[in-house]
């Protein structure tokens, strides 16, 4: 059984969706669990003012009956309340009336950065904005409400997540500063998950690899850059003999350079991922850049952003990782109603003896 994702929205268009496959029937949602998750992801120190528009919260519009999943595609739906401003810009139809509200002019000054040039050159686009929606970190909200929802299905098999910031003290010193600079920061996070048994993964394929699988899904999200399984790039300078997490009689270790994860596969310790965020491209002092329509020397888009969304990435990687650690949790202990993934996860533990 595989888990699918699909989804669609641009940043100020009306709405983000997406359609969640594969999970099992009979599992119970928590509406103010998800909630919870999307208010998480608006919190983080140094966002922009768009986060006081914004009142994340998740509509399901199928898959859903009383709170519990039915096994067919669960829909999602996170609105985008800032869509009021920009209803004559980001119109799905050519609109009516005169031009009002927020995206009417055409953006022509691309931001290093940003997916802005690549974007229009790739897509033929005349305005960047067409480029530029789809690309935002907005995306990452229903990204969220499909963790959540992964988090709950983990949770039947005693899998916990855990996102935070690397440095949070520092950070916000830094986010003041770069505030003050008309700047803005990146930074690291890590995403710990409790509870993984021996086996999620595989080594058979690349594709079935854990490691390879998150960091897929980490460098999928905006801005990321970088992503360490454990003790990542430090243990190129290390000696075998110090790098690797020796095993005792009962099967367990004393350490977890691997971040509990051999060969692909989770080996039963804690699993430890780290992505690293550029700093945002969107820059009140902006850089050198080109005006589209002119072909002239120009400086880039300014416009309302974030100093830093560190702390959001740290709930949007939790999320990614929830989301991969159920799919693989789904392959292996498949089941279309929850008691039969529960039943097959705890026949497993038995027979591996796993405590
Ligand atoms: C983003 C630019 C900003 C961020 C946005 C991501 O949007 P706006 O231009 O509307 O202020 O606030 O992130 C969110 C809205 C969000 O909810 O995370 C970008 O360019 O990626």
């Amino acid at each position: 059984m595989k888990l699918t994702f699909a989804s669609a929205g641009e940043s100020h268009g009306p709405a983000l969706v997406a359609i969640l496959g594969g999970l099992p029937a009979g599992l119970t949602l928590d509406r103010e669990a998800i909630d919870a998750d999307l208010k998480r992801r608006q919190e983080g120190y140094g966002r922009s003012p768009r986060q006081q528009i914004e009142q994340d919260r998740v509509e399901v519009l199928a898959g859903l009956r009383h709170g519990r999943t039915l096994g067919t595609p669960l829909a999602l739906v996170v609105r985008n309340v800032d869509h009021k401003n920009w209803t004559w810009g980001m119109a799905p139809w050519a609109p009516e009336g005169e031009p009002s509200g927020k995206g009417t002019k055409p953006v022509t000054l691309p931001r290093p950065g940003h997916a802005d040039l690549a974007g229009v050159l790739k897509y033929g686009h005349e305005d960047v904005r067409n480029a530029l929606e789809r690309a935002s970190a907005r995306h990452t909200a229903v990204h969220v409400a499909a963790g959540a929802v992964a988090k709950a299905l983990l949770a039947t098999i005693g899998i916990s997540v855990q996102g935070s910031v690397v440095d949070e003290d520092g950070l916000r010193t830094a986010i003041d500063e770069a505030r003050a600079d008309r700047d803005t920061v990146g930074g690291v996070v890590e995403v710990r998950a409790d509870g993984a048994p021996p086996g999620l993964g595989s080594y058979a394929t690349k594709d079935d690899r854990l490691d390879a699988r998150l960091a897929f899904a980490l460098m999928g999200i905006q801005a990321v850059k970088g992503v360490e399984v454990g003790d990542g790039f430090a243990l190129a300078s290390l000696r075998g003999s110090q790098a690797h997490d020796e095993i005792r009689s009962d099967r367990r270790r004393d350490t977890n350079r691997a971040g509990g994860i051999e060969a692909g596969i989770s080996n039963g310790e804690q699993i430890v991922v780290r992505a690293a965020m550029k700093p945002l491209p969107t820059l009140m002092k902006p850089l050198r850049s080109v005006d589209l329509a002119t072909g002239e020397d120009a400086t880039a888009l300014v416009e309302r952003s974030d100093v830093a969304a560190v702390e959001a990435l740290a709930v949007v990687a939790e999320a990614a990782v929830a989301w991969e650690l159920a799919g693989a949790a789904r392959e292996k202990f498949g089941g279309d109603a929850l008691e039969d993934f529960v039943a097959a996860h705890a026949a497993y533990i038995e027979r591996i003896r796993w405590r």
